[in-house]
């Protein structure tokens, strides 16, 4: 019997590990640090063999097939020692394609996969669809094959996940954009980054579309040098798309026969028009009448920590972006702000190049608050741009400042460009550490 080994114990080598049992494999897995509890009970309940604390080398490497989870990286030694070995190296998600018979709507891009891929679950859902979630996002693919029966999955793939996927092939493929980030996994160069990206696109064929920003100079850039056997719908806001969705000088969203006025539509900012679009084009290739598209962009409201409205206090609005961990998404919510600004960024530095937001600030921001253990490169970067600069060290102290500094009609924005790990457990624990002290206020 062939013997599968999965290295990590999260939601991504669970799930692996379930379907791995399912199948009739020797499966074990290995985590070199703690398994959580949560993750020790389902391992036990479907008596898959583990071991953690550390990953025992005869045990991993005598694998036929070893399934990674996304969160370790290639260079760690276990991983080479494998790759030297010659044993096969999967994502969770190219184990579980393997047996999944549903028809795959596939996101990525640096920004706006999560947003995209709820609204398309949303609207296919709307449309009565058997339809799973699933991906870099909510329950693990994998799990999800071995226990549901979708006719239909949308999934938002990280660069992580690709990673590792070589034979399984989207029906409809999403890319959203590619802007740095993660770039220490990709040896800082952004070309790695972008071939992780467009790994989207492999096995695509004549049946399949593929779905893309042609505003996006990046993708764009690697269009020029790829060729491609599939459909493919360009989207714009920059530009008339003939087969594709674009957005005209009067703010109307046109795809082929379809056409939506942006005002009537749930979500708000430039870049919601893009996810909105993506969105639009991937549900009616997947069959979704024009109509129930339509009711579905109107009444989708958006995703926590994304651009979420979270309470207004003394006439001052309070907006928890969370999930804006990069400068380019930083740089879509400074832009959508229309009124005076206090914005809370900081935390974990990817190695960001802050000059994009410069204008912004100037213009926009009166108060910057610096909520990280290290907020040298903040100082730096726009020390002499804004009238006002402090430093936090937690959500609560910088929605009191907020609070202090802010004045009738302004906006808080937490909007951090910055990972959360630094002060906090992740992103989802920032923002709702943030709306608990914004609740606090009132
Ligand atoms: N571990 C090892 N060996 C190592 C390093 C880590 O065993 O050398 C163990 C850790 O001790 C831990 C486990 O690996 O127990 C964690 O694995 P993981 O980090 O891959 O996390 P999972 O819980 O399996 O979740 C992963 C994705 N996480 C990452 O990519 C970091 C989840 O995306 C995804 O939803 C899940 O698989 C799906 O099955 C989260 C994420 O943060 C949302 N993604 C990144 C992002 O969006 O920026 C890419
Ligand atoms: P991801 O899953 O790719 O991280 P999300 O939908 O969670 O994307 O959004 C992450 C951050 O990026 C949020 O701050 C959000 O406001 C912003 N954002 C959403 N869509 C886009 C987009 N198309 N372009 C740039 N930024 C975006």
């Amino acid at each position: 019997m062939d013997r599968v080994v999965i290295l990590g114990g999260g939601e991504s080598g669970v799930g692996s590990a379930i379907l791995a049992m399912k199948k009739g494999f020797d499966t074990f897995l290995s985590d070199n640090g703690k398994i959580s509890d949560k993750y020790v009970e389902i391992l036990k309940e479907y008596s898959i063999a583990f071991e953690d604390g550390g990953h025992t080398p005869e045990k991993v490497l005598s694998a036929n097939l070893i399934i990674k989870s996304p969160g370790i990286p290639y260079s760690a030694p276990l991983v080479v020692d494998a790759q030297r070995a010659g044993i096969p190296i999967i994502s969770e998600i190219e184990f579980a394609g393997r047996y999944d018979k549903s028809k795959k709507i596939c996101i990525t891009g640096s920004n706006g996969k999560t947003t995209t891929t709820s609204l398309i679950y949303h609207i296919l859902k709307k449309a009565g669809y058997n339809v799973g979630l699933g991906g870099n996002i909510g329950m693990s693919y994998a799990r999800g094959v071995a226990e549901c029966n979708y006719e239909w999955y949308v999934l938002e793939l990280s660069s992580f996940q690709l990673d590792g996927m070589y034979d399984y092939k989207a029906d409809i493929a999403v890319l959203m954009n590619i802007t740095p980030d993660h770039l220490d996994r990709y040896d800082f160069k952004m070309q790695n980054y972008t071939d992780s990206k467009f790994r989207i696109t492999q096995n695509l064929d004549g049946n399949s579309y593929f779905i893309y920003c042609a505003d996006d100079p990046v993708t764009m850039a690697e269009m020029a040098r790829r060729s491609f056997n599939t459909n493919l719908l360009p989207f714009s806001r920059e530009k008339a798309i003939e087969n594709g969705a674009h957005i005209t000088s009067e703010g109307r969203i046109i795809s082929s026969g379809f056409s939506i006025d942006s005002s009537e539509i749930g979500l708000k900012g430039k870049h919601n028009m893009y996810n909105c679009m993506a969105a639009l084009l991937a549900a009616s290739r997947a069959g979704v009448p024009d109509k129930i598209i339509a009711d579905s962009l109107r009444e989708f409201g958006g995703v926590e920590h994304r651009m979420e409205k979270c309470g207004v206090v003394g006439g001052v609005e309070y907006i928890n972006d969370s999930k804006a961990t990069n400068v380019d998404s930083a740089w879509y919510a400074l832009d959508a702000m229309t009124k005076p600004v206090v914005w809370i960024a900081g935390g974990k530095d990817k190695g960001n190049d802050y000059a994009p937001l410069y204008g912004f600030v100037e213009k926009k921001v009166h108060t910057l608050i610096c909520m990280g253990l290290h907020n040298e490169k903040l100082h730096d970067n726009f020390g002499g741009r804004v009238e006002n600069m402090v430093d936090a060290l937690s959500a609560q102290e910088a929605v009191e400042l907020a609070h202090k500094y802010a004045r009738e009609g302004d906006v808080v924005l937490l909007s951090p460009c910055c990972a959360s790990f630094d002060l906090f457990k992740s992103y989802e624990d920032r923002g709702r550490q943030f709306k608990a002290a914004v609740a606090a206020l009132k």
